[in-house]
């Protein structure tokens, strides 16, 4: 815990202006306050081809991972995260993120890419969606009420900073079944996309 953030009785207070080190050469946050990850094991329902999940869950490959730095979880603060999702297929479907819309829908995000090469997939509870190309230098904007997920569509970690409302929290379950409209798929080496055939709006 460093200085400019004490806990008051169990709650996180900022009391000053912090620096945090991303490393653009290792592509992580350096001392972050959280630091989690994701395996294939945690989201095996996400993808379509079941047998290759299977086959592959043996060695549960960690599919993608967390940098935090944490500020009190109240309208007004900013969480910067960074990403990693790591290279790789289960099937023809790339390795992505879970996917979420905010819990308070009202909040909005900002991804910038650092390395490697993505998609950020986005979608409202009407049906609308937007598949955008992410690679170093571009920054998206996902406004409030969009649901988003990020794909690795490249052979070496696609990473991204991200900042966001720390009061946002994370509705997982609404994308859990349905996923996006569109899935991105390799084929002939090259990534496509095509109609997700689970998908329903809402
Ligand atoms: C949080 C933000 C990101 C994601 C991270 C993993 O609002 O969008 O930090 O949490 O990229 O994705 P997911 O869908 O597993 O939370
Ligand atoms: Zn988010």
């Amino acid at each position: 815990m460093k200085s400019e953030q004490v806990r008051e009785g169990g709650k996180l207070e900022i009391t000053k202006p912090f620096r945090k080190r991303i490393s653009l050469e290792k592509g992580i946050m350096e001392e972050p306050d959280n630091h989690w990850h994701r395996y294939l094991n945690d989201m095996k329902a996400t993808y379509q081809d079941q047998k290759a999940v299977n086959r592959m869950a043996k060695n549960n490959p960690l599919l993608y991972e967390v940098y935090e730095a944490e500020t009190p979880n109240e309208s007004g603060h900013l969480i910067q995260v960074v990403s990693i999702i790591h290279p790789g297929k289960i099937g023809d479907e790339y390795f992505m993120t879970k996917g979420h819309y905010h819990e308070n829908r009202g909040t909005a995000e900002i991804y910038l890419c650092l390395s490697g090469e993505g998609y950020l997939l986005t979608k409202t509870e009407e049906g609308d969606f937007e598949n955008l190309t992410m690679k170093p230098g571009i920054s998206t904007y996902i406004p409030p009420h969009w649901a988003h997920r990020t794909v690795n569509v490249g052979d070496e970690p696609f990473v991204f900073f991200g900042t966001y409302h720390a009061n946002a929290g994370h509705d997982y379950g609404s994308i859990e079944d349905i996923g996006f409209p569109r899935l991105l798929v390799e084929e002939n080496g090259r990534p496509i996309s095509k109609p997700n055939p689970r998908y329903r709006s809402r």
